[in-house]
């Protein structure tokens, strides 16, 4: 399958942006969102300009309800059922045990991982089950599977994400829809910036020792299950550096 109408959230960075890149040289149409116009309008031009594709971009906060709501009615047509919906933007807020942990990162990871999922998908949904095709891919995490110190509300995030991925799997079985739920390791994007509240130092030194995905690797996971033909739904991928075994053991050689 090729798809033609695409929309990514996060989109302005990292995953989200590789996504689009991907799917761009696949000549697919798309709507990017994110909150950062500049980076949206950018990455626009020059996809545009390289591969000849028509994109929308949606400056949008997630965790907005209504934002949310206007930002689907006033979607291009084609997009109102999109054939990949990647619901890609979420973020880490602080790397503390949950007793010392700050509820405004709590609440920013919750209303972003979770609520700004859901919202999106409940949007765009329905429409894509009227059509009987599409895919949502759900960007989780390793962090959702397996628990490491400091991780506890971001983890939880991201195991929402993925018991939302398994349970609509059954609800939207018999429609045609599919599901793929992914389960990065470490790729190195502005995540750990975005945790550590800027300080980019530290942020550096996550990455460093190994050789880390990057957003591309993961870009291609979510391009291959879109890729696949209607009767292949790829359910689920856990991809890691080669260096990373699990969330609590990567071969650094510093
Ligand atoms: P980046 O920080 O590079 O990108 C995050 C993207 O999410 C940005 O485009 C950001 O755009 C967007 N975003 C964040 N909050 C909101 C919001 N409230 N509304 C709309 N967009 C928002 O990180 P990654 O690319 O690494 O992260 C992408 C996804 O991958 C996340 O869900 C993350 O949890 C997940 N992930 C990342 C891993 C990693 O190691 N990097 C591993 C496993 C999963 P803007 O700020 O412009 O709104
Ligand atoms: C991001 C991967 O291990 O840094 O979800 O939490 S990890």
């Amino acid at each position: 399958m090729k798809p033609s109408h695409v929309i990514i959230t996060g989109a302005s960075s990292g995953i989200g942006r590789a996504c689009a890149e991907a799917f761009g040289q696949l000549g697919a149409s798309m709507s990017l969102w994110a909150r950062r116009h500049d980076r949206l309008q950018q990455l626009a031009e020059s996809l545009t300009s390289q591969h000849g594709v028509t994109v929308h971009t949606a400056t949008v906060d997630v965790r907005d309800r209504q934002a949310v709501a206007e930002t689907v009615a006033s979607l291009p047509a084609p997009f109102m059922s999109p054939d990949v919906l990647v619901n890609n933007a979420g973020l880490s807020r602080g790397l503390v045990p949950l007793q010392d942990g700050l509820v405004s990162d709590w609440e920013e990871m919750i209303d972003t991982n979770i609520k700004g999922l859901l919202y999106v998908t409940r949007s765009l949904l329905p429409n894509m089950i009227q059509r009987r095709t599409g895919l949502v891919v759900n960007i989780a995490s390793i962090a959702g599977i397996q628990p490491y110190r400091g991780g506890n509300v971001y983890g939880a995030t991201k195991a929402a994400v993925k018991m939302i991925s398994d349970s609509l799997q059954i609800d939207v079985n018999g429609t045609g829809v599919r599901i793929c739920n992914i389960d990065p390791g470490l790729v190195e994007t502005e995540f750990s910036e975005v945790r550590f509240h800027g300080d980019t130092e530290r942020a550096a030194t996550v990455y460093k020792g190994y050789e880390p995905l990057s957003g591309r690797d993961v870009a291609e996971c979510v391009v291959f299950a879109a890729t696949r033909p209607a009767h292949v739904s790829i359910q689920d991928i856990l991809i890691t550096p080669t260096a990373q075994a699990s969330v609590n053991l990567t071969d650094k050689r510093l």
